[in-house]
């Protein structure tokens, strides 16, 4: 232990009536639901970034926390991933993700960011050797550092494509062996922020071959876990080329990716995209490419992505009743891809931030659970489409229009409208939550 957390002690399953801070309420790893153990359902997941990394920056003021770890070198690296583990051990969380910027320092070149990625996956690859929690997704900051500003797979500059795709290599490699169940591209800055200097169609053409590779690189080296594509409309850029799921699934269609790659989808980015997190979820598995979450929240009066940690329990249910409906997670996840807000300085607000969050889900997931169990709302939705499971209605789909025409002139067809019954259902599923 480095000292950090010391006067936080493990969190422990106290049951609805604990009155402690430090004890989850609703989350109980071993409880069985669904036929899986809670943990096994949920594959919490903790962000490095903005736990350990993000400083309570804002556009307005520098950083408001003072942790021991912060600095340049490999000292510093090693000391914040010794905190990391010991709030992933605090909190018994059974993944971490991480951004190759998150756990190694700046290098000066390709060359130095490899050795120092290198050293901290042996380093982190130790920690978790000692029965430590295991890698959810390894990602790529393709975002922060000046050479990207225009973009990484889109850029107009090739040599800024190359440095990119040589960094996705390496932490594509670093992320198989970690073991990691997935491996995210979030395109940040793959996006443009004026026409007037930007080359659409060159810059699609150059994300889909950049993403065709890392899936080729994928199958050269064996790694069995999922690719993910990150949706988000904007921020930092204004125009983001992976907008939502649906022009994911388009953008991976023209490329023949789609059975390739999947999703990860996060709740901010939903909003953004002016969408609800369940709405793209839901889309995901239709489509056969949900992968995994990132559970957030943001202000709803703010406008843009303010990565707070979840808590209310309504949406989040959900959210999980469409991911139960889909089948569970296979290799996904949820990571909290959630930040503290700035004036939370005490190492007890990320350890609290997180023992909430946890807690919103497992209740959330337990009334999504009870509600899919009773096919509360997935018998409404059978019933209203019931028309549809007859005969005639199915063989009108491999008819014409003047078939159809023919059969509505010859059975007098004349619809009736019936209620959507919305108001019953919000009801419905308020005695759930
Ligand atoms: C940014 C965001 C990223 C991705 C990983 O909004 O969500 O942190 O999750 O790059
Ligand atoms: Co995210």
């Amino acid at each position: 232990m480095t000292g950090y957390f010391d006067a936080i002690p493990p969190i422990l399953h106290e049951g609805p009536d604990s009155t402690g801070d430090f004890a989850f309420r609703h989350y109980d790893p071993d409880a069985v639901v669904l036929g899986r153990r809670l943990e096994d359902q949920l594959r919490f997941a903790i962000a490095w970034w903005h736990g350990f990394a993000w400083p309570g920056t804002d556009p307005f003021g520098g950083p408001t926390f003072e942790r021991p770890w912060f600095g340049d070198g490999m000292a510093q690296a090693r000391a914040k991933a010794d905190a990391a583990f010991d709030l992933f051990a605090i909190l018994g969380v059974p993944y971490f993700c991480f951004h190759d910027a998150d756990i190694r320092p700046e290098g000066r070149d390709f060359a130095e960011n490899t050795a120092n990625l290198d050293a901290m996956v042996d380093y982190i690859g130790q920690k978790m050797a000692d029965g430590g929690p295991r890698l959810l997704w390894g990602t790529a900051n393709l975002f922060s550092h000046r050479r990207y500003m225009a973009g990484a797979a889109t850029n107009p500059d090739p040599e800024v494509f190359a440095f990119a795709a040589a960094t996705v290599k390496t932490c594509l490699e670093a992320t198989h062996r970690l073991g990691g169940a997935n491996y995210v591209l979030w395109g940040g800055r793959e996006g443009y922020e004026t026409l007037l200097n930007t080359d659409l169609g060159r810059a699609r053409a150059q994300a889909g071959r950049f993403l065709a590779m890392v899936v080729e690189h994928k199958h050269r080296i064996g790694f069995p876990g999922t690719i993910l594509i990150e949706p988000k409309p904007q921020e930092p850029t204004k125009h983001q080329f992976d907008f939502d799921v649906a022009t994911v699934y388009g953008f991976l269609k023209d490329f023949g990716l789609e059975r390739e790659v999947k999703v990860n989808i996060e709740q901010g980015h939903a909003l953004l995209a002016g969408h609800s997190f369940e709405h793209e979820i839901a889309l995901a598995a239709s489509l056969g490419i949900f992968g995994s979450i990132d559970m957030n929240r943001n202000d709803v009066q703010s406008g843009w992505d303010t990565d707070q940690f979840p808590n209310a329990v309504p949406e989040v249910a959900l959210a999980y009743h469409e991911i139960i409906k889909a089948g569970g997670f296979t290799t996904g996840g949820t990571n909290f891809d959630a930040k503290l807000r700035r004036q939370s300085l005490d190492p007890a607000d990320l350890v609290l931030a997180h023992v909430g969050a946890m807690d919103v889900c497992a209740r959330a997931f337990r009334a999504a659970a009870r509600m899919w169990e009773d096919g509360a709302i997935e018998s409404a939705r059978r019933d209203r489409y019931a028309g549809w499971e007859t005969a005639d209605a199915q063989a009108m789909l491999t008819s014409d229009l003047g078939v159809i025409e023919a059969q509505v002139r010859a059975r007098r067809i004349n619809p009736v409208p019936r209620s959507g019954r919305q108001e019953r259902l919000e009801n419905l599923v308020n005695r759930y939550v």
